[in-house]
């Protein structure tokens, strides 16, 4: 399932500090859009179209949720968020800040209030030369030529020349490849999956997530808790102990590190609490001679939910056979987890609380937790 989209933005200023004009825009631009992928090179050029000072010009590869239209409102409220005021001239005039859409995907937009591909490619060395940079095999969605080539047709005679100075991308600042692997736990609902899938997506990780769903078990389960629990739980530590070995065992070369939505622990946790007493012990005995011989996380994040909010993602996601988990249970569930945090000595724990985020709906909550994860262990 991937719902990202890939946007090439361009940026230009010719007012007041230009530098960091841009370095502002791309700031804005990964905290409200999405992960910066490349950065061309900076070119101071002559105001093209207009008597004007030079600009400063460059262009962004940005990896984002959102759809075109929202990415054109959220760079119209950065450009004014930095102080440009657009006045009803008509022709061009000196500008703070422009960040146009260049292309998204490879789509072919026209609306209202957006065309894209940006109708001025072809016309502008400004545009096509730091384009060429970050896309040098990219084709122009309805031309059908290559940049390369519009670059090489292009009659705007303007020159350009390279500032040696780089933008900063600020997702460079945050490091989750210092850890190898990382497993996300928290309750049912709490947004694992959704967590460790894009952290995957976004840094370049090996995705492990618990299989769930093929657990023939667990419907019984939620039926019939006394007479399916042991069975259940057996099937989840197998599944757990089969999965972690051989997923942890194959290095991924083309990945910096792993993240996986769940812990092996949460097998002890679950059936401390799904299990009579005696079957419990029994369960413990055939837990730790499997966990002894697998590898740990070297960091654990545990994401705490209130029970409400869980609730509602439970319904959200709709899952028939977890309709009827009750508070209750949730809350053992999570009386268990801190029982377990609190005892770890070897374990490098980050508890995290989430209850006043949303990291799917908002990008600033999701940066918080990255923030959270890779500085505050
Ligand atoms: N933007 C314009 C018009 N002219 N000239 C240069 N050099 N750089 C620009 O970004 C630019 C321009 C309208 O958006
Ligand atoms: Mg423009
Ligand atoms: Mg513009």
């Amino acid at each position: 399932m991937d719902t990202t989209n890939t946007v090439y933005i361009s940026l230009g200023s010719n007012q007041g500090d230009r530098l960091k004009n841009l370095q502002l825009a791309v700031d804005a631009i990964f905290k409200h859009i999405g992960n910066i992928k490349l950065i061309a090179k900076v070119y101071n050029t002559p105001a093209l179209g207009f008597d004007g000072p030079d600009f400063l010009n460059t262009c962004l590869v940005v990896v984002t949720e959102l759809s075109a239209q929202d990415v054109l409102d959220s760079l119209l409220k950065i450009e004014s968020q930095l102080g440009r005021n657009r006045t009803k001239s008509g022709g061009y005039e000196s500008r703070i800040i422009d960040l146009d859409i260049l292309l998204f995907n490879d789509e072919v937009i026209h609306s209202k209030t957006l065309t894209v591909p940006h109708p001025q490619i072809p016309n502008r060395k400004f545009v096509l030369q730091p384009l060429y940079e970050i896309a040098p095999k990219g084709e122009h969605p309805v031309l059908k030529v290559s940049i390369a080539e519009l670059l090489k047709q292009c009659e705007d005679a303007s020159v350009l020349e390279p500032v040696n100075i780089w933008l900063k991308n600020p997702g460079k600042q945050i490091n989750l490849s210092q850890f190898n692997y990382i497993a996300i736990e928290g309750n049912i609902g709490a947004g694992k999956t959704s967590l460790a899938t894009k952290i995957a997506t976004d840094f370049n990780a090996k995705l492990i997530l618990e299989r769930f769903a093929d657990n023939p078990f667990l419907p019984k389960f939620y039926e019939d808790a006394k007479r399916y629990a042991f069975t259940l739980e057996m099937s989840f530590l197998a599944d757990r102990y089969q999965q972690i070995s051989d997923d942890l065992s194959q290095l991924d070369l083309f990945k910096d590190f792993m993240v996986s939505d769940y812990d092996i622990y949460k097998s002890l946790i679950f059936s401390k609490i799904t299990l009579p007493e005696d079957e419990f012990r029994l369960y413990r005995r055939l837990f730790y001679l499997m966990y002894k011989d697998i590898a740990k996380p070297e960091l654990y994040v545990y994401l705490y939910q209130n029970t409400e909010r869980l609730q509602e993602n439970i319904k959200k996601r709709g899952r028939d056979y977890e309709q009827n988990i009750d508070n209750d249970y949730l809350d053992k569930i999570n009386a268990g987890y801190l029982e377990f945090l609190k005892n770890q000595t070897d374990l490098n724990v980050k508890t995290i609380d989430i209850s006043d985020k949303d990291f799917v709906k908002n990008r600033e909550d999701y940066l918080w937790i990255l923030n959270e994860i890779c500085n505050g262990v």
